[in-house]
């Protein structure tokens, strides 16, 4: 038995950094997200008797020791849901680059979460696919549904917090611009650099109270289509985030010159009437968000700006595809 998913990565406007429950993977805050097209991963599931264990190929090589665990983790839950043994190869491939610092994780686990529970003949709602595919990594719960999607902070205990779909892929035409600034891995990776600000960051406990507050706030300028009230809140978000991190001990410092400059433009843009804001993940690179009709004249100044490397666009896109 083969199966194929195809998933998107997302990219949070309302960010998720800290969680609430280690052992189960809950965020401590809620946050709010676009799903892109098209960047996507195609994932897929065979069941092969013969295997020992389960194997994972990743962009056609075989993935680290690291990868594959967290994998036979999400296929052990879904074994145990089917009642079954038999070990799976799994096979994925980034249609995008890595490097542009989309995460990746979420994509991937969306898409494994759904082959996986298709190859081992269950049939369940997209809420226990979602629920699974967090457990593996939290922004991959988002990443089951198209459009406008929003998760949760998980109550410690909760192992049922699933995103849920708020708008779909069409209730507004935003696009996102990836401002490339750097080259190579980042220094500390987001589900260590996070347990870290728990740990040390004096500001750890206003980054959550905030979350809270911003979050919904973030939501409703999305459903209310509302740019001017939209930009503030989600560039709050991504500085906050940030500023908890460098505040930590050890600090983490993501950004470079380029990510510093490519704000300003952005900056620059915004006070020069352009709906466009900007955004950063766990690493150097910036992504403007902003309305179609801005898109051509933010590419163009992000790819004049010092320090940009590369630029690429994405879209809104939908959820989850099966088969
Ligand atoms: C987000 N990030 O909301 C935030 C913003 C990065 C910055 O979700 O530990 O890979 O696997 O649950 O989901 C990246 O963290 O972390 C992330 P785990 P994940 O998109």
């Amino acid at each position: 038995m083969k199966v194929t998913a195809r998933a998107r990565a997302n990219i949070a406007l309302a960010k998720y950094w800290g969680k609430s429950d280690d052992a189960l993977n809950l965020p401590a805050v809620p946050s709010v997200s676009l799903t892109l097209d098209p960047l996507v991963t195609e994932t897929s599931v065979e069941l092969d008797e013969a295997l020992a264990d389960d194997v994972f190929e990743l962009d056609g090589a075989p993935a680290g020791e690291g990868e594959t665990r967290r994998v036979r983790a999400l296929l052990d839950e879904v074994r145990a849901a089917a009642g079954a043994t038999t070990r799976a190869r799994v096979t994925s491939r980034n249609d995008f680059p890595t490097a542009a610092g989309l995460a990746s994780s979420a994509s991937g686990f969306a898409a494994l979460a759904g082959a996986a529970s298709a190859a081992y003949g269950l049939d369940e709602p997209l809420a226990v696919l979602s629920a699974r595919a967090r457990r593996a990594s939290a922004s991959a719960a988002r990443s089951v549904f198209g459009g406008i999607v929003e998760l949760a902070a998980g109550a410690p205990g909760d192992d049922a917090l699933a995103a849920r779909p708020i708008a779909p892929a069409d209730h507004w035409d935003l696009r996102v611009v990836v401002a490339i600034t750097a080259a190579g891995k980042k220094p500390i990776g987001s589900r260590d650099a996070m347990g870290e600000s728990r740990r040390s960051s004096p500001y750890y406990r206003a980054w959550v109270e905030h979350g809270h507050a911003s979050a919904p706030a973030i939501a409703r300028a999305l459903l209310e289509r509302d740019f001017a009230t939209l930009a503030p809140l989600v560039e709050q978000s991504f500085l906050a985030m940030h500023a908890v991190g460098m505040a930590g001990v050890p600090s983490v410092l993501y950004w470079q010159p380029g990510s510093v400059a490519a704000i300003k433009t952005i900056g620059v843009l915004r006070a020069g009437g352009l709906e466009v804001c900007a955004t950063m993940d766990a690493g150097p690179h910036v992504k403007a968000v902003c309305t179609a009709r801005c898109v051509g004249d933010v590419r163009e100044a992000l790819a004049r700006t010092e320090g940009v490397r590369d630029t690429l666009e994405a879209r809104i896109g939908p959820g989850l595809e099966v088969g």
